[in-house]
Formats: C-alpha cells, sequence, structure tokens
C-alpha cells in the first residue's frame, strides 16, 4: 500500500521522458487528470510533476477593471510564476458604497453577493489565470481583523472610514491591507459572541461559514487552474478579541478536519490546504497521529529501485542541537574574523565572560510550542488536508533566539532557513508535499507602510508620533536573504515557495474603492468647473503595499524569476 504513489510516481516519471505512453493500468488514475493531485510527497498534473514559485496577490479580485486584473497576471506569468495565492473572500458588515465586496455579514444573517462586484469578480480571476495557465490558491478566510481596533462598541462609522489615530494611515481604503477583509471576528462580533476561537466551535458560524464555502467551491469544481483551497489564512486560537481558556490545537484541528470534509463532499478535483502559520508542537497530543515507521522488509528491494528512506519526526532536542551546532560555527567564524562577542561583554577594550547567559534554559519558543493553538503537523495528517503548509515573517514573529556574533538580519536568514528545513521534514514525516505560501521581509523603503498583520497601525509611518528611526533590513540584505531562503527552500525539496507579495503599477484608479486616485497634493485630478463635463478618471494607482510590496523592486522579480527556473529543473 505504501509503495504505491512511488511506482505510480516512477512510472509517470519514465511515461514523460520517453514520451512513450504506457497502459496506465499501473499509473494512478488521478496522475493523468489536469487537476493538481499528489502522488506521495509531490504533485502530479497531467502525468507531469509539477513544482513551483508563487507570489501572493489578495487585491486581484479588488482591481477596477479587467485589464488591470490582465495585466498583473501577464506580468508575473512573464517571470515564470506559475501560483497566486488570494484572498477568496471579503466579508462586510454595512454594503460599501462603491468596491467589491463577497459577503454581508450583519447581525446574525449573512448574504452572498452573486453580482458584477461580488463573486464574480473571482470568477473572472479565475477565468483569466486559467487563460495564463496559472494555479491560484483560494482562501476563504483570515485570523486577522483589526477593526475597529480603538473602540471595539462602536461599529465602523462607514465602510471607508478605518481608524483615526495618527499612524494608521486612516486615508487607508477599505482592501488595502490584508487583514481588512473581514474574516473570523468580524463573524464573531456579528454573531453576538466574544472569543476569537468561537469561530471555530459555534454551530450557527459554523454553519454560515460552511454555506459560504459551499458557495465559493461548487462555482469551481471543475476548473483546472485553482490549485487549492486553503480553509483560512493564519488560523489560531486568537486574534484581535481573545482566546477562551479552552481553546486548545485540538480545536483547530478538529476545525480544519470538518471545514476539509464539507469541501471534500462537494468537490472531489481539488486539493485542500490549510494556511496555517506552521506552528509546531513537538509535545501536544495527537488527534492524527503519524502512522508507525513500517517494519523494515525481510529481503532487499529489487535493484535499481530506491528504497524511500524513513523520515524522522522533528524533536525539540533536535531542533536545540541544530541551533546550537550553528552558533558553534558563527561563533568559531567569529573568533576567526575576531568579532567574537558571544558569551561576553566588552569591557575597556577586553572581552569579559559572563556566565549567567551560559546557565539559561534553553526553550523552544512559541513557534514550537503549540501556544497559538496551532499543531501544524497533526493538521497536515488530516486525510482531506493534501500537504503541508506554512509561513515565514520574521518582522512579526521570531523563529529562534538571536545569534550576536552575526548580524541581526543574519540571525534572520539563519532562523529562517532553519524553519524551512525543519518544516520539510514535517511535511516529509506526513508522506505529503510541503508548500511555504508567504515569506516576507520589511525593507527600510518598505518600513513607512508597513502594518503588521493583527494590527492598523503602520508603526514606521512618517504620521506615527512613535515612528522613531530606520527599521527594516536594506535592500540587499532582502536580496540575499530572499535568495538564501529559495535556495534553503529548493534543496529541502519544498514544491512551492510563494513570495509575499506582489506589487503592481499602472492600475485604474477609482473612488471608494481599494485602488484609490491618489489624494497627496499635486497628484489629485483637477475637478471640473461647474457646467463642464466630469473630468474622466485619468489617474493610476499602485498595488496595496502593506510593507512588503515588489513594487519598485526589480532586484526581487528577478531573484523570483531566477527561482522559477531553478525549482522547475530540480
Ligand atoms: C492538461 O491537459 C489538458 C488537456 O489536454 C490541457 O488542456 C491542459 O492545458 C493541460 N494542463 C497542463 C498544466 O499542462
Ligand atoms: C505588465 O503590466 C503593464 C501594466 O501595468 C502592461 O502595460 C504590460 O504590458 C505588462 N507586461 C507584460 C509582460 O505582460
Ligand atoms: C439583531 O437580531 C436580533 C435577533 O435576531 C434582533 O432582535 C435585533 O433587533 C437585531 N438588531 C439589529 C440592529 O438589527
Ligand atoms: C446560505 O447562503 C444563501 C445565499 O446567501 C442564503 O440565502 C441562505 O440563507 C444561507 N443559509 C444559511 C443557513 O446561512
Ligand atoms: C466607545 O464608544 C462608546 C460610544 O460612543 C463610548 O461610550 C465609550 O466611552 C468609547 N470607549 C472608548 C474606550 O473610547
Ligand atoms: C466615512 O466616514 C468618514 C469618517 O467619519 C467621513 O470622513 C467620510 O465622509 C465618510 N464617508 C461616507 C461615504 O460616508
Ligand atoms: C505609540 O506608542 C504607545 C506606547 O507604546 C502606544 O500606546 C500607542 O498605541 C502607539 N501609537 C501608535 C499610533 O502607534
Ligand atoms: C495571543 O496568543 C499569544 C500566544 O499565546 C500571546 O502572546 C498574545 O498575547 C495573545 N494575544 C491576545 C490578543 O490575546
Ligand atoms: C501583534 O503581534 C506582535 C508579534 O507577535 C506583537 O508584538 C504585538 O503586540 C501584536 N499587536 C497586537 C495589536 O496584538
Ligand atoms: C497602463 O495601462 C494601460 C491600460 O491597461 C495601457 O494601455 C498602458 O499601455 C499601460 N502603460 C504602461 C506604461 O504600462
Ligand atoms: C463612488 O464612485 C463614484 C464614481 O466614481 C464617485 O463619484 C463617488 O465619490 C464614490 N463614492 C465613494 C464613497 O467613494
Ligand atoms: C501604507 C501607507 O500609506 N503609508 C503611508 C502612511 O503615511 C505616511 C506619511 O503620511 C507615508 O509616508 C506612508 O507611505
Amino acid at each position: 500500500m505504501n509503495l504505491l504513489p512511488w511506482v505510480s510516481l516512477f512510472f509517470t516519471i519514465l511515461w514523460a521522458s520517453t514520451v512513450v505512453a504506457i497502459p496506465s493500468q499501473t499509473t494512478d488514475k488521478r496522475a493523468s487528470s489536469p487537476f493538481v493531485s499528489t502522488s506521495g510527497p509531490g504533485f502530479v498534473v497531467n502525468g507531469s510533476s509539477l513544482k513551483y514559485i508563487g507570489t501572493n496577490a489578495y487585491w486581484l479580485p479588488t482591481l477596477n477593471t479587467n485589464a488591470d486584473i490582465w495585466n498583473t497576471l501577464s506580468n508575473l506569468s512573464a517571470l515564470g510564476i506559475k501560483v497566486v495565492r488570494l484572498w477568496a473572500f471579503n466579508d462586510v458588515s454595512t454594503i460599501p458604497v462603491n468596491g467589491t465586496w463577497f459577503q454581508l455579514i450583519q447581525n446574525g444573517t449573512v448574504t452572498v453577493n452573486n453580482g458584477p462586484n461580488g463573486l464574480q469578480k473571482l470568477d473572472t480571476v479565475i477565468q483569466m489565470a486559467e487563460q495564463h495557465g496559472l494555479y491560484v490558491i483560494l482562501s476563504l478566510t483570515n485570523n486577522w481583523y483589526p477593526l475597529p481596533l480603538l473602540n471595539s462598541t462602536v461599529p465602523p462609522v462607514n465602510s471607508t472610514a478605518f481608524d483615526v489615530t495618527p499612524g494608521t494611515n486612516n486615508t487607508l481604503p477599505r482592501n488595502y491591507l490584508s487583514n481588512n477583509y473581514g474574516g473570523m471576528d468580524l463573524y464573531v462580533r456579528q454573531f453576538g459572541l466574544q472569543t476569537h476561537d468561537q469561530f471555530y466551535t459555534n454551530p450557527s458560524v459554523l454553519t454560515s461559514f460552511m454555506n459560504y464555502t459551499t458557495q465559493v467551491v461548487s462555482r469551481y469544481v471543475n476548473s483546472p487552474s485553482v490549485f487549492s483551497y486553503e480553509l483560512a489564512n493564519d488560523p489560531r486560537c486568537n486574534s484581535t478579541l481573545a482566546a477562551s481558556p479552552t481553546c486548545t490545537t485540538e480545536t483547530i484541528t478538529t476545525w480544519h478536519a470538518t471545514v476539509a470534509s464539507h469541501i471534500r463532499s462537494i468537490d472531489p478535483n481539488h486539493l485542500i490546504s490549510s494556511g496555517v502559520g506552521g506552528y509546531l508542537c513537538t509535545n501536544c497530543p495527537k488527534l492524527y497521529p503519524l502512522a508507525p515507521a513500517p517494519a523494515p522488509p525481510a529481503t532487499s528491494p529489487a535493484p535499481g529501485k530506491k528504497k524511500r528512506s524513513q523520515a524522522k519526526p522533528v524533536t525539540k532536542e533536535q531542533i536545540l542541537r541544530e541551533r546550537s551546532e550553528r552558533r558553534r560555527r558563527n561563533r568559531e567564524a567569529a573568533k576567526r574574523a575576531g568579532t567574537l562577542v558571544e558569551d561576553g561583554v566588552r569591557v575597556r577594550g577586553r572581552w569579559v565572560s559572563t556566565a549567567t547567559k551560559r546557565q539559561q534554559t534553553p526553550t523552544l519558543g512559541s513557534v514550537y510550542d503549540g501556544s497559538y493553538g496551532v499543531d501544524s503537523q497533526d493538521i497536515s495528517n488530516i486525510p482531506d488536508i493534501g500537504f503541508s503548509s506554512f509561513q515565514l515573517f520574521p518582522d512579526q514573529q521570531s523563529y529562534g533566539p538571536v545569534d550576536p556574533n552575526v548580524a541581526p538580519w543574519q540571525s534572520i536568514e539563519q532562523n529562517g532557513a532553519q524553519w524551512i528545513t525543519t518544516q520539510a521534514q514535517s511535511a516529509s514525516a506526513v508522506g505529503k508535499p510541503s508548500i511555504l505560501t508567504g515569506f516576507g521581509l520589511v525593507t527600510q523603503s518598505n518600513a513607512p507602510s508597513f502594518v503588521p498583520f493583527n494590527s492598523t497601525v503602520a508603526p514606521f509611518a512618517a504620521d506615527n508620533p512613535n515612528a522613531s528611526t530606520t527599521y527594516g533590513v536594506t535592500s540587499q540584505q532582502q536580496a540575499d536573504t530572499y535568495t538564501s531562503w529559495l535556495n534553503t527552500g529548493i534543496a529541502a525539496g519544498l514544491n512551492g515557495i510563494i513570495q509575499y507579495q506582489w506589487g503592481q503599477s499602472n492600475l485604474t484608479a477609482e473612488p471608494g474603492t481599494t485602488i484609490s486616485p491618489p489624494t497627496t497634493t499635486g497628484e489629485s485630478p483637477t475637478p471640473s468647473s461647474p457646467g463642464q463635463a466630469p473630468t474622466p478618471q485619468q489617474t493610476t494607482g499602485q498595488s496595496p503595499n502593506d510593507g512588503y510590496s515588489t513594487t519598485g523592486s526589480t532586484t526581487v522579480q528577478q531573484i523570483l524569476g531566477n527561482a522559477a527556473q531553478s525549482i522547475a529543473a530540480n
């Protein structure tokens, strides 16, 4: 049983490389399908394996013209990018005057918008993706909806009002930030509930979410360009609304199993994935335990047949060992360079050892101990979940301790690389493919636009009184780190790596939409005089920038383009 996918992959490769059709008897039926499926740790489409570089563009369905959607897809496709991850939800509690929305969630009642500014926009994106030979990952809801952050008893005055304090860039239109598309906390609030995790457990909310899911999924059952339905972006026990004390990893794993099984019942064709940040919990109880390692075969395998090496589960000891190995290497390099700082402080030019540092008990940190209520490996092992997934955002999350013997950005790069290889190992223990669904680093030039996913405040915006010194890495450090992570991911056998996020210029701007006309003095369109015909909207806008956009960085685009060639050849 266990060997079957490997046998079929073997024939698939043989078939692809000889162009001679082999009777499909031994081949997995799904392998020749135009829908993406999995075969052991790989993806298969039309009998060929698929590995890819992707990008995120949550705002695609909110663009104002079809030409804008088309141009964006053309631009990223021209780089060799194959997959676009985007929001297939856009929940509001009041119908906006202009712009796109998919679902009205109001006082416990839910209405889906099937109109031209509703799910038809998503239809257009998916149809155009298909015409470009691109795949889409459709995320169905969001953990993050920090609105209204300032006064939770007062709903937003209107759908364009966002936040009102300095530093919030309160002119940002709805849907500009990735966390302003509704999501879990909007359901919780509008159903009169209190805690974030009631989203996962309240029967009325669950019914509504499944209803929305049904309506989205049934539209695309036959579209080969859907790569997967992603249940939620970054699901956790808490968000702006706090978690209840009863929320555990089992709460969130159970929710995944329930929704995945529901989707499977209406769509037999597409993969289903999680969207989790990738948090692991080496010691949590499992609802979907890893199968015990099979006993080694009594006879050696036939010549030429590779035996699958037994994947090892991730352990606390292993993570700590890898960390201390890395520190040792960094320390030795620093010694050679004469820049050693670890375990010491400089006192009048001389290093003095600080014993206390060495006595600290090493801990794994929150990404490995289940404190977010997420056990990604247990979720990946749910039968209806097609592949393992994770994210990498060091500006919002620590992936390990800082090593004083390297520059801070190098610590971030190294911890990120370890996160990638650990995730590849975790997926391999489950026997499924692994996708990095979002990674990004904020640069100094993007810092003023950076808004963390759990917040509406741009902490480094010029109008924030708190904005202090420089924040973020240099463009060169970003380029080096992205290159390192992409190479690490490709070498570790990740099946897909999706950068966050795409930047597109020359988009049609319209008032009250995500792409609004520039408001800065000098750039605003000239108002027409009375009696004259209204001035047509001629201004163009940029796609949203939440601190990670590639707008203006051809370097990042080149890095992605190179990685696309490299991963396809791997
Ligand atoms: C898969 O095969 C179908 C039918 O021949 C074709 O239309 C489609 O473009 C192919 N897809 C890919 C990704 O090659
Ligand atoms: C990229 O998008 C622009 C519009 O922003 C468009 O004019 C151009 O043709 C596109 N390039 C490609 C290669 O599709
Ligand atoms: C919300 O719904 C409840 C019960 O369904 C109803 O009593 C209440 O009047 C509604 N509130 C508003 C503001 O519509
Ligand atoms: C499901 O959605 C449809 C369309 O918006 C709506 O008419 C129906 O009332 C919903 N059902 C439930 C149980 O929410
Ligand atoms: C929130 O708004 C309500 C109603 O205007 C007001 O009574 C309350 O004081 C406000 N709370 C805060 C923290 O501003
Ligand atoms: C929305 O609210 C903001 C802030 O209260 C106000 O300035 C703006 O005029 C309102 N817009 C609409 C369309 O009502
Ligand atoms: C500024 O910093 C203070 C103290 O940390 C915090 O309470 C406040 O919310 C911050 N304001 C903004 C706009 O970020
Ligand atoms: C959410 O959970 C994390 C991890 O336990 C914790 O650090 C954070 O304070 C919590 N946030 C809220 C808003 O409850
Ligand atoms: C958002 O998350 C970061 C990182 O976990 C944390 O430092 C910050 O306090 C959080 N902010 C809010 C508003 O929850
Ligand atoms: C901008 O977009 C328009 C409309 O899609 C297109 O005609 C024009 O060539 C584009 N310009 C540039 C510089 O890409
Ligand atoms: C909606 O769009 C129309 C037409 O572009 C514009 O005149 C109006 O100001 C917009 N309304 C809002 C609230 O942005
Ligand atoms: C995301 C965004 O629009 N950021 C802007 C916030 O406001 C400052 C100054 O007003 C701008 O410099 C940022 O670009």
